[in-house]
């Protein structure tokens, strides 16, 4: 499905969502292997739902680029399964202690604290398996694949995500700063979406200065994403969105509401979309889902 005319966000969302959760079921090794409790916690969390927003930005930018889509979608998947291994490390006791995601119980309230241990790092792992896969990555240019996987690997360790993670626990019940802040929204969640954008865009074949517009699109909506987090945790609701609503404050957490109040969040959240849709002005139809997404990513309940 490409973006034209009567392009409707919702229809390409669920259509983009089915594509994804194929191409898992596809890659994932089936819950009968051995030892089952590993691949049967992996599954769990995997398919509980889920948006499968970063899959779908790195196919989306690809189309946006006049790119093929079936090509990408180990490493669309791959995307998702460091999401989903984050989202059961980040529910730890350890962590934030959470008992709901996805609208199921956590995993390590499932399958035990050393299995969802172990689920997380076993989808970390089988990323970059999958990505560096040569049967499964086709006709891809070797060189194309290592500068996606080590921009996501990038993102996703020491420079990005674990970068984020470990400020964000750092600064809990400390006085909020915009420094601090930023580091937190664009290492823990903005790092992965952009790579997943620049991921569609460099396993195309895009231009340069493609690949920087996309970028930039990717590292704004990146931010939106997370400052609208922030505020669905102040005001959204708990069965929408499957996890729990006010943990945030509980626990001290330093973010955008928490410093400059909800009103401001919502006007800083609608001028990141400004930009990023500013980023891909020079792009044809072909980039309308980006644009379209980009505005759901602050609209959206869930
Ligand atoms: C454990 C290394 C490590 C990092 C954890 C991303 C992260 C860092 C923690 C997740 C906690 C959290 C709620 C972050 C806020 C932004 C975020 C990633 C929300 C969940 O992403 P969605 O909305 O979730 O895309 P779905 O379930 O739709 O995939």
């Amino acid at each position: 499905m490409s973006a034209e005319k009567g392009f409707v966000l919702s229809d390409y969302l669920a259509a983009r969502k089915e594509m994804i959760d194929q191409a898992l079921d596809h890659h994932l090794p089936q819950a009968d292997n051995y030892p089952p409790l590993i691949f049967q916690a992996v599954r769990y969390s995997l398919f509980a739902g889920g948006k499968r927003l970063r899959p779908i930005l790195c196919l989306a930018a690809a189309e946006a680029v006049g790119g093929e889509i079936q090509p990408l979608l180990p490493v669309a998947c791959a995307l998702e399964m460091i999401h989903t291994y984050s989202l059961i490390h980040d529910d730890l006791p350890a962590m934030d202690n959470d008992d709901l995601r996805r609208g199921r119980p956590t995993s390590h309230k499932v399958f035990g604290e050393a299995a969802a241990i172990l689920a997380g790092d076993a989808l970390l792992t089988e990323a970059f398996h999958l990505m560096s896969a040569r049967d499964r990555m086709g006709q891809t240019p070797a060189e194309k694949l290592l500068q996606v996987i080590h921009d996501i690997a990038e993102a996703a360790g020491f420079w990005g995500m674990v970068g984020g993670q470990v400020v964000d626990i750092q600064s809990e019940e400390k006085k909020a700063n915009q420094e601090t802040l930023d580091y937190i929204h664009t290492h823990k969640t903005g790092a992965l979406i952009l790579a997943s954008v620049r991921a569609g865009a460099v396993l195309s074949g895009a231009r340069v200065k493609d690949i920087q517009a996309l970028s930039d699109y990717g590292r704004h909506i990146g931010l939106a994403f997370q400052i609208a987090d922030d505020i669905l945790n102040v005001e959204g609701n708990r069965s929408i969105l499957g996890k729990d609503t006010g943990s945030d404050a509980e626990r001290g957490k330093m973010t955008f509401p928490g410093l400059w109040g909800l009103e401001s969040s919502r006007e800083k959240t609608v001028e990141l979309v400004g930009l990023a849709l500013s980023a891909i002005q020079g792009f044809d139809d072909r980039a309308d889902a980006l644009r379209a997404i980009a505005h759901y990513i602050v609209e959206r309940k869930s």
